[in-house]
């Protein structure tokens, strides 16, 4: 298999650490790439965007919900609970996470931009804050399974912590902290910290 990614983007290193995770690294051959000024990615990925997969089989999967959802099944599961509630915690982290993702993305680039307008960068600097806080009302418990929606959470703080340290998500968010604290030590996220 072969991933195209950036190596600071946060949605391919959740896919990097779900693939460590899952035992399937060795299978899958990295191809970094900047989808913001090389196009050649939209002959894999049409909408220019990284993590894109190329399958063994050669199907080409993305976004990075599909492609974590691959690997698990082609790994006979493990990281997303195939039913009941705890199914369901997964994924809404997970889709919390990204979006949280998003909007730091979004908040960045428009921040770089001479012209930049306050009133969106307000908007999803909002958006951060009440997903972090809605994420410290149910904090993962520690010592349970790192499943795809603590993948996600991870990689997301992982990313403001290298994008955006201040304001630090950790004050007044102790549950995160020691849960992150605990997590970020795994391999899986050492061998993926995005470079400085
Ligand atoms: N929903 C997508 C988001 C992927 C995404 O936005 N990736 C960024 C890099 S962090 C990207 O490739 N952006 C390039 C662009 O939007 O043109 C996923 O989960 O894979």
């Amino acid at each position: 298999m072969k991933l195209f990614y950036s190596p600071t983007s946060p949605y391919a290193r959740k896919v990097r650490v779900a693939a460590e995770e899952l035992g399937l690294s060795a299978r899958i051959a990295l191809v970094s790439i900047d989808p913001w000024t090389d196009f050649s990615l939209r002959a894999v990925n049409p909408l220019g965007k990284v993590p894109a997969l190329i399958a063994d089989e050669g199907e080409v999967l993305f976004d990075s919900p599909v492609i974590c959802e691959y690997l698990d099944a082609l790994a006979g599961g493990g990281l997303i609970p195939p039913s009941g509630p705890g199914r369901w915690t997964a994924r809404r982290r997970e889709a919390l996470a990204d979006g949280v993702c998003d909007a730091a993305v979004l908040r960045l680039r428009e921040g770089r931009r001479d012209d930049r307008r306050q009133d969106m960068i307000d908007l999803w600097s909002g958006a951060i804050v009440s997903a972090l806080d809605a994420a410290e009302q149910s904090p993962p418990g520690l010592g349970e399974a790192f499943d795809l929606g603590q993948i996600a959470l991870a990689c997301m703080l992982g990313y403001l912590d290298f994008r955006a340290p201040d304001p630090n998500w950790r004050h007044g968010r102790p549950g995160l902290q020691r849960w992150y604290a605990e997590v970020e030590t795994r391999p899986s996220m050492l061998m993926t910290v995005p470079p400085t």
